[in-house]
């Protein structure tokens, strides 16, 4: 089985516009959704040049061609504004590798669809914030993302997942996986089934307003966890903003409440101690601080005044989507244990209540920066 991968990932490696000769390749990172390699060249001076390489989730992106469009789209545009900015756009945003028949994807002989970006040296991703400077930073830097797409032409994105932040239709969804309780789990998860119901309120929201046009959307990221921005090792500022598969129209505050259901919470996202999670106030604060400054007074007032409401919507979507997953069987999120999406959905259950405990703290955090 695994010298079965090793070839087809032989056959994929040298179909692509890589600089020279071969060394290496490992499994790379710690995403939910591809599958990530690090693929390592030796130049002709003898120097390493490396690459990741990705076997992008086909059952869950249906349309893998599309979504590269998407993000040949997005980064030749976010090239272009770095450039003008004086920045360096080999690092500053994702550059894609092209095949050798110059496309930005290749099909493997088993159907699979692959693509290869330029690894950016010299930069982290974390998975829990170090030091509450460097969630400040990764604030700036997802606001500044939103800020240089404000102008692109939104009409040209596909929509590489239909409804999702549907938050209203994600919870109908869940019903059903209640309903059908296909791995008969549902009667060991009452509690948790019991939280989301007790919550349609939350799911509808955001719905509920864009139905009666009182929301703006915009060109979004949608999945704006930390460890989808590389920090720059130097500088410790946000260096590029990655994992571009769901840039989609949306909404900012749910760029905003995905950031902070999964930075500003006080453990990981699978911690299965609940003692040690939380959502840290002060973290709450320089994220927001921080994110209004990015997005660069774009931002409405309603905007800023619904950042609350982002950060619950999105950790609550997030939960009942872990808890959907472990009553279908886990067959959406990866898991590397049993009982890991159950876990994933008790943390977020979990900052949700203890968000609702704190609701007026962080109306009036916001409020300090709503000017
Ligand atoms: P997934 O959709 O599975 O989350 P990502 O695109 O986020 O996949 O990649 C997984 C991880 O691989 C990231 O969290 C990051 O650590 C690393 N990574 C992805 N792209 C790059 C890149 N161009 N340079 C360096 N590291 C990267
Ligand atoms: C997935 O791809 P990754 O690991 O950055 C998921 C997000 C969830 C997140 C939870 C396409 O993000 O929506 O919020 O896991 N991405 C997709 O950690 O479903
Ligand atoms: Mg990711």
């Amino acid at each position: 089985m695994a010298d079965k991968l090793q070839e087809q990932r032989k056959e994929v490696i040298e179909n692509f516009c890589f600089a020279g000769n071969y060394l290496k390749d490992t499994v790379w990172g710690n995403g939910h959704i591809n599958d990530t390699y690090l693929v390592t060249f030796e130049l002709d001076g003898g120097q390493a040049k490396r690459y990741i390489l990705q076997r992008m989730n086909k059952s869950i992106f249906p349309n893998p061609v599309e979504l590269m469009e998407n993000i040949m789209g997005v980064t030749s545009y976010l090239q272009n504004v770095i450039r003008e900015n004086g920045g360096d756009p080999e690092r500053e945003t994702l550059n894609v590798i092209p095949t050798k028949d110059g496309k930005s994807y290749y099909i493997d002989s088993q159907g699979e669809y692959w693509r290869a970006y330029v690894f950016i040296e010299d930069a982290t991703s974390f998975e829990q914030v170090e030091k509450p400077e460097d969630f400040y930073e990764s604030a700036v830097a997802f606001g500044k993302f939103q800020r240089c797409l404000a102008d692109y032409p939104a009409n040209t994105l596909h929509e590489t997942i239909r409804g999702f932040h549907d938050t209203k239709a994600r919870f109908e969804v869940f019903k059903k996986a209640v309903e059908e309780d296909v791995c008969g789990r549902a009667a060991s998860v009452k509690p948790e089934i019991e939280f989301v119901l007790a919550r349609k309120d939350v799911a509808d929201c955001f719905g509920d307003l864009l139905e009666k046009n009182e929301l703006i959307l915009r060109v979004t990221h949608n999945d704006t966890k930390l460890n989808n921005i590389m920090m720059d090792n130097k500088t410790r500022k946000g260096l590029c903003v990655i994992d571009l598969d769901t840039v989609m129209p949306g909404l900012a505050m749910n760029d905003f409440g995905d950031s902070i259901r999964f930075g500003a919470s006080t453990a990981l996202e699978d911690e299965p101690d609940l003692d040690k999670v939380w959502c840290d106030m002060n973290l709450f604060e320089i994220y927001t601080k921080g994110f209004i400054e990015g997005c660069g007074g774009k931002l409405t007032k309603r905007e800023i005044e619904l950042l609350p409401m982002g950060a619950k919507v999105m950790t609550f979507e997030c939960g009942m989507r872990f808890l959907t997953d472990y009553l279908q069987g886990d067959t959406y999120f990866k898991i590397h244990r049993p009982g890991q999406n159950l876990d994933r959905c008790r943390t977020q259950f979990k900052l949700v209540a203890d968000m609702e405990n704190k609701w007026q703290i962080m109306q009036d955090i916001v409020k300090k920066y709503n000017t």
